[in-house]
């Protein structure tokens, strides 16, 4: 671990400097040896999203430009394969561990076993549910409910004309993921002060397209009335764009729509007006992150929670920006 090496490493130079007065010093590399390099074992989600490959290449680049050595795994979206990897680092006495938990519950145990082995976590892009906090220095990441609750406002704002009922419909993220759960206890609360919004289907697209066009499927099979889809990230909005042209209806306009993480294949599609209204959720984590572990494994503390800066785009602002958009 990079603070104890330190201390080894530092007594090793005090006794070879003792020796070298005394006579001949045969330790070696009297210190440093080559270990003096940071390293983070990192537990990825998988690659199910624009953001997250945005989100591996913000960590991975990061890591190569702080000369930090970076042991990665991507868990394919289970949560054992996260524990797994966890486990693995601890037994490869990584400096650092940080992961984001592809869901909130279920953490306790590997991270009790991080903690005996003093190897600190931090948490980066989703929370966990745990009640214990010493079990991480730091989590770096949304405001997933206020990101819902933009998106909600939003609709409230551009519906104020209309007597309603507006009718919505809801691709969910991930179940048991934090930007699920938050992102849709945002919208539900933003909107919850007048009855004409009502959401008549609401159903996990796994935050990926593939999902997101069959569920809009069913969903444009069920309800031939649908006003607004509220997709919790941009990634099932493009699928459900493709499942609402084939039923022969415009997106944006017959259907409103309107998404969260405004990657570039989202916010291109809000260009087009395809989407409504995008909630920016930032995957350039790495910088951040690098930071953060460097002060954690020089035994330095760090921010409990660290927010990650953000903001939203209408059609007219994507078209502005796209041009420098980096992901
Ligand atoms: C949010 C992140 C979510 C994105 C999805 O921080 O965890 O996971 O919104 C991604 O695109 O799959």
């Amino acid at each position: 671990m990079f603070r104890k090496r330190a201390g080894v490493l530092l007594t090793a130079a005090l006794l070879v400097s003792v020796l070298g007065a005394c006579g001949d010093d045969d330790s070696g590399d009297g210190g440093g040896g080559g270990g003096d390099k940071l390293t983070i074992g990192f537990a990825q989600v998988g690659a199910e999203s624009g953001w997250r490959t945005a989100n591996t290449k913000s960590i991975q680049e990061s890591a190569k430009a702080a000369g930090v050595e970076l042991k990665f795994s991507d868990a394919q979206g289970k949560q054992e394969n996260q524990i797994k990897a966890i486990r693995s680092f601890i037994t490869q006495r990584v400096d650092v561990i940080a992961f984001s938990p592809v869901v909130e519950s279920g953490w306790d145990t590997v991270l009790k076993e991080a903690k005996d082995a003093e190897i600190p976590v931090i948490l980066t892009d989703r929370a966990i549910d745990s009640t214990d906090e010493s079990l991480y220095e730091s989590f770096i990441g949304s405001d997933f409910v206020l990101e819902g609750k933009k998106a909600g406002e939003w609709l409230v704002e551009d519906e104020k004309d209309e007597p309603g009922p507006v009718n919505i419909v809801e691709l969910q993220g991930t179940p048991g993921a934090a930007p699920a759960n938050d992102r849709k206890a945002g919208f539900a609360d933003a909107i919850k002060a007048d009855p004409k919004f009502k959401i008549i289907a609401s159903q996990t697209g796994q935050f990926t397209r593939t999902d997101g066009k069959q569920v809009m499927e069913t969903f444009l099979k069920s309800h031939p009335d649908i006003d607004v889809l509220y997709a919790h990230n941009d990634d099932m909005g493009l699928g459900a764009i493709e499942a609402i042209e084939a039923a022969g209806k415009t997106p944006g306009k017959d259907i409103k729509i309107i998404t969260v993480d405004a990657v570039k294949d989202g916010m291109t599609a809000l260009s087009e007006g395809k989407i409504n209204f995008i909630v920016e959720c930032s995957p350039l984590l790495g910088p951040q992150l690098m930071d953060l572990a460097k002060t954690v494994a020089d035994g330095g503390t760090v921010d409990k929670r660290v927010l990650t800066e953000e903001t939203t785009f209408t059609p007219e602002q994507a078209k502005e920006v796209l041009p420098e958009r980096k992901y």
